[in-house]
């Protein structure tokens, strides 16, 4: 007996989601599928060029470079590869806000670049000043988050860019999470408002699609020759993915997902979230707890450790902030009955 494998019904930790129906049925379908040898595999193949053209069609750029990678790690630390391999100095380093994830810190580790970590504005964004404080010669990459871990907050991601142009780096954009919603909620972010030459988008986060669908972006395809190594054994002359085999499930599914809901779908589940985070932040300021406003659909709030585990044990699976904050992340399975549900409990733990 296996179990069920996973029940939504009280996960608000969450960046993932249950698929969309038809991005479960094609991740089944492919599963013995393998796009790290897409002569052999070819449907697959083709099915992941034209994930890559729609999630260009999400971020604002045409006929970007890109594949579906593991994850946003797997992105993240290849944005980070290009950047040092196309670069000459010996002592690179990459400039990225607090805020960042810390898949930045394992890039850094596995790439030998330096990372320097900047300070934030008070509202939790990048401040670009530091930014620039931070830069110097040896800058490959400048990093902006659009739609942070902890707040969902997103950067001023233009004036990053400018920064990154000035000292000749190149920049990059982790919209992991946020890539999903950022079309529907006018905030600057994409390959449309700025000079930004890679991106990190996750079908398996907002955008629906089964694990393991994570998405790089570039928007020049010549980024990726500073990946490539040859493959004298496979029908194809190079790889520049970081994984070898790779799932098909992924690609199918993320493929599914995009095609079933990209645009409408997407917009119509930003408005629901969003909605749904607007009111979880009033009912938790209601019941006396001191929340950071929401800027996309993800609240913080904070809440004592005794309040906090009494949750956990009520079933609720939530996560904390780095500033011991309860977090709830809007993804699409959540419900507003679930919230009120969540926020009756709030009230009966934190009642003195
Ligand atoms: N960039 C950002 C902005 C992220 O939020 C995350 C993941 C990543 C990159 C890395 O993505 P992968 O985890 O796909 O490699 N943020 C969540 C976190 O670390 C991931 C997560 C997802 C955690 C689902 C728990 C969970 O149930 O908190």
């Amino acid at each position: 007996m296996r179990g069920q494998p996973q029940d939504f019904d009280r996960v608000l930790s969450s960046m993932c989601t249950e698929p969309h129906p038809v991005a479960r049925e094609a991740a089944g379908e492919f599963l013995a599928t393998n796009p790290g040898d897409p002569a052999t595999y070819q449907t697959v193949s083709d099915l992941e060029d034209e994930v890559v053209a729609m999630l260009g069609e999400v971020a604002g750029v045409d006929d970007p470079a890109g594949y579906v990678a593991s994850g946003g790690t797997e992105a993240n630390i290849q944005a980070v590869r290009m950047a040092r391999n196309r670069c000459v100095t010996h002592t690179p380093n990459v400039v990225v806000p607090e805020s960042a994830h810390f898949s930045f810190k394992k890039a850094a580790d596995v790439l030998g670049v330096e990372l320097r970590v900047t300070p934030l504005r008070d509202d939790r964004r990048a401040n670009v000043g530091a930014v620039e404080r931070f830069c110097d010669e040896d800058t490959v990459l400048v990093v902006g988050v659009a739609g942070s871990t902890e707040y969902g907050r997103v950067d001023p991601i233009p004036e990053l860019a400018a920064v990154a142009s000035e000292y000749g780096a190149l920049m990059h954009v982790d919209a992991a999470w946020g890539g999903f919603v950022l079309p529907f909620s006018g905030h600057e972010w994409s390959f449309a408002d700025a000079s930004l030459d890679t991106m990190t988008i996750d079908p398996h986060k907002m955008g629906q699609a089964a694990i393991p669908a994570g998405g790089l972006l570039a928007r020049d395809p010549a980024l990726f020759d500073a990946l490539a190594v040859d493959t004298p054994y496979l029908e194809s002359t190079s790889q520049a993915t970081l994984t070898g085999t790779r799932s098909g499930a992924g690609v199918a599914s993320a493929h599914a997902a995009m095609t079933e809901l990209w645009p409408d779908g997407y917009r119509e589940e930003y408005e629901r979230q969003q909605a749904n985070a607007d009111w979880l932040a009033d009912a938790l300021a209601d019941a006396g707890l001191d929340v950071v406003e929401p800027e996309l659909p993800l609240v913080a709030a904070s809440i004592d450790d005794v309040a906090f585990e009494s949750l956990r044990d009520a079933g609720w699976r939530l996560s904390r902030t780095g500033n011991d904050e309860l977090r709830v992340v809007c993804m699409p399975h959540v419900t507003r009955e679930m919230l009120e549900s969540f926020v009756a409990d709030v009230e009966t733990v934190t009642a003195t």
